[in-house]
């Protein structure tokens, strides 16, 4: 499931990226890509700011990675998509970013740390991967299985 590039940066676009920074807030959560929300444009919020109190949302509309590290780290990663899984998974620790932000202006940005992470996991759900793909097998396999446990316990009472 391929997410499309959004074609204007408009004020309808900019209520959407609002939304999204609400359900983004409430969940809690410090990123949400649109397909979260079943729409499948290429938006995408993040707040790693972690300060209620000064909230910091950055948007990032059709992004794009044009250069990831060499050098990779490790994050307990959890994904809104797929509740009370988390697991660690490798990544290039930095990259860098073209998008357009809430104008509509192009930007880039080089990322580091959480952002950068957080940055990567979003762009992988608008190309419409989860960070389970980035498990070895017998890991994924093992959570697919307590999901498929989960449901059944939950249909059989
Ligand atoms: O809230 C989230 N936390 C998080 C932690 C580590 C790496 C990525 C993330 S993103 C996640 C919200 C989410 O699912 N965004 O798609
Ligand atoms: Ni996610």
């Amino acid at each position: 499931m391929i997410s499309k590039p959004v074609e204007r940066v408009d004020d309808e676009l900019r209520k959407f990226l609002d939304d999204m920074c609400a359900t983004m807030y409430a969940a809690p959560g410090i990123g949400l890509a649109a397909v979260q929300v079943r729409v499948l444009k290429r938006a995408v919020v993040i707040d790693v700011s972690r300060d209620e109190e000064a909230r910091a949302p950055m948007h990032f509309i059709n992004p794009e990675i044009t250069w990831v590290s060499d050098e990779l780290s490790t994050y307990d990663e959890g994904c809104l998509s797929i509740p009370e899984i988390y697991e660690e998974v490798e990544r290039p620790s930095r990259c860098r970013v073209n998008f357009l932000d809430y104008e509509g202006a192009e930007q880039e940005m080089e990322c580091e740390g959480l952002l950068s992470t957080c940055i990567q996991h979003e762009v992988d759900h608008l190309n419409g991967i989860l960070f389970l793909d980035h498990l070895s097998r017998l890991k994924r396999d093992r959570i697919t299985k307590k999901f498929i446990k989960a449901r059944r316990l939950e249909s059989t009472g």
